[in-house]
């Protein structure tokens, strides 16, 4: 069943495209604009005109756009999609593949050759969904149609410098729907500010050219923060008495100062010997694993924003270098909580003087922290996860 409000967007994207005449006319409005911005950026006017020439607006694109989750990821299922032992095994092949190519980069970026695999795994399933959009056609419908004016504009923008520098047409430059490209899933800003050409024919290729991609994700990944050292994150044992309130990615200790609180390494190995800032998350509460986030889980964060993409990425990488999986499962009644759940416990904590934010029905940290607030005030284990049951008890206690 389609819910209500997605009938209510689509209606409304609809009776936006059903004034042709008008919505036609701002478009190439738009497009002249963004061309002006390439041309000013050195892109040859001819180059805009070619890739601009009888562009429409990708409906398909927009209605992407205006899809929003319906519910909340729950750890225990996004990391069951995202590290399966198939993808694993395949990362295993890849890595033994591509080896004498991925220790080389290793040595000039410092980026080791389990995490290419793995971001490789997670963005396209090694090559696998490399994404068949038109990349200016989506990136301009996005610039033009959407909210996000600034961000997608200097997207087209840069896309046509691809165009202008990479001597490709508009119709080879293909990638996701929201503009991503090849292998890695580059933006278009991400091609033009890191992209290089490893196998030196002269054009960077990341659909085709595997030293092409792996090289420039490695060249992403140390422009954004990586660096040779620690993994992006360890699964931990947690002492029994452990403060769960300081289970937070705003809470930041050096390695050494948990070890002293009594965290190990999942299984009892101590933690390394390491005075680098670090925190502890529990990703699915008190009753699931525990992790160790160090300093190249903020790179993997300027990569993906998403908490559980770059756990994955330090999950995945760890297993196709031969490691361990995880060690403690996570609680099988953990269910993923409904937006409009998640906008009446905003409603509720907001009540109690805990949030200050909109309700947006999204979890965040702000309202994590709020549920650790009300958490406390009930005398539960204080680790900001709402459970159904939380949910269900402040319900009760707040009307
Ligand atoms: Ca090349």
């Amino acid at each position: 069943m389609v819910p209500l409000h997605k009938i209510t967007l689509l209606a409304a994207t609809t009776a936006l495209l059903s004034a042709p005449a008008f919505a036609q006319s701002e478009f190439r409005d738009c497009l002249q604009a963004i061309k002006t911005e390439a041309v000013r950026q050195g892109v040859p006017a001819a180059v805009a005109d070619q890739a601009f020439q009888n562009l429409t607006p990708d409906q398909k694109v927009l209605d992407l756009d205006s899809r929003q989750p319906e519910f909340t990821l729950t750890y225990g299922r996004y990391i069951g999609n995202a590290v399966t032992p198939d993808r694993v095994a395949k990362g295993q092949q890849k890595l033994a593949q591509y080896r004498s190519l991925l220790d080389s980069l290793q040595r000039e970026y410092g980026v080791p050759p389990q995490y290419l695999i793995a971001f490789w795994g997670m963005e396209t399933n090694y090559g696998t969904f490399l994404g068949d959009f038109s990349v200016v056609r989506s990136v301009a419908t996005l610039a033009c149609m959407t909210k996000r004016i600034a961000f997608f504009t200097n997207e087209t923008v840069q896309a046509l410098r691809i165009l202008a520098t990479n001597g490709m047409t508009s119709s080879q430059l293909r990638g996701s729907w929201a503009g991503a490209m090849g292998n890695m899933q580059f933006m278009p800003s991400t091609f033009m500010k890191y992209a290089v050409d490893r196998d030196g024919n002269g054009r960077i290729d990341l659909w085709n050219s595997m030293p092409d991609a792996f090289a420039s994700a490695a060249n992403f990944l140390r422009g954004i923060g990586f660096r040779p050292g620690l993994p992006s994150s360890d699964e931990v044992f947690l002492p029994q008495n452990f403060p769960l309130e300081q289970a937070d990615m705003s809470v930041e200790k050096p390695v050494k100062a948990w070890a002293a609180m009594g965290v190990r390494r999942a299984g009892g190995a101590a933690l390394p010997a390491s005075d680098d800032p670090s925190s502890i998350i529990l990703p699915a509460g008190w009753r699931g694993p525990a992790f160790i986030l160090y300093p190249n889980f903020k790179a993997v964060m300027n990569w993906n924003r998403s908490t559980l993409y770059a756990l994955a990425v330090g999950i995945l990488a760890r297993q196709i270098a031969g490691g361990p999986g995880v060690m403690q499962a996570p609680p099988d009644d953990d269910q993923p909580l409904s937006r409009e759940t998640v906008i009446e416990m905003q409603t509720r904590l907001a009540r109690l003087g805990f949030y200050s934010d909109e309700p947006d029905g999204l979890l965040g940290p702000k309202t994590r922290s709020a549920v650790r607030m009300f958490q406390k005030q009930v005398g539960l284990p204080a680790d900001g996860h709402p459970t159904p049951e939380l949910v269900q008890r402040l319900m009760q206690a707040v009307r």
